[in-house]
């Protein structure tokens, strides 16, 4: 269960195809080159029955809040408005954003005790990120 690394740190280590993911979703160059540039660090919180995920970085600063299941309405760090829904199925957290242009995106991060595995899709793109626990 995601519940048992909550409370954890975990920073951006590895990046690939990001740049394809990012230009599929129409993200301009400065802002595809200022998320390349990143190297945010993540962390899961609870409170009650709401998750609150959490991306700090120089770029942007991200925080989810969200109850499994429950759709939600959440600006991406490119200023896209999107329909979200978060999932938990056992250590991974799977999301489905609704893009404006009927597109689907598909976030996975799978948490372990060393890493959260992330990986991305939109269209035939995927994108696959990898946070390191912070020691
Ligand atoms: C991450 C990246 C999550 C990005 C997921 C969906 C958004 C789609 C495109 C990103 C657009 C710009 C990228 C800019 C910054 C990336 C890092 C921001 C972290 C707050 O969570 O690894």
């Amino acid at each position: 269960m995601v519940d048992s690394f909550l409370g954890k740190k975990y920073k951006l280590g590895s990046s690939e195809n990001f740049d394809e993911f990012m230009k599929s979703l129409g993200v301009s160059l400065v802002t595809r080159k200022l998320g390349n540039a990143v190297s945010p660090v993540v962390d899961l919180q609870k409170e009650g029955d709401e998750y609150v995920l959490s991306s700090i970085s120089t770029f942007k600063n991200v925080i989810l809040r969200f109850k499994p299941g429950v759709e939600f309405e959440q600006e991406t760090p490119d200023g896209r408005k999107v329909l979200a829904t978060f999932t938990v199925n056992g250590n991974t957290l799977h999301e489905v954003q609704k893009n404006p242009d009927g597109r689907e995106t598909v976030i996975d991060r799978t948490f372990s005790n060393d890493e959260i595995k992330m990986v991305m899709n939109v269209g035939d793109i995927t994108a696959t990120r990898i946070y390191k626990l912070q020691g």
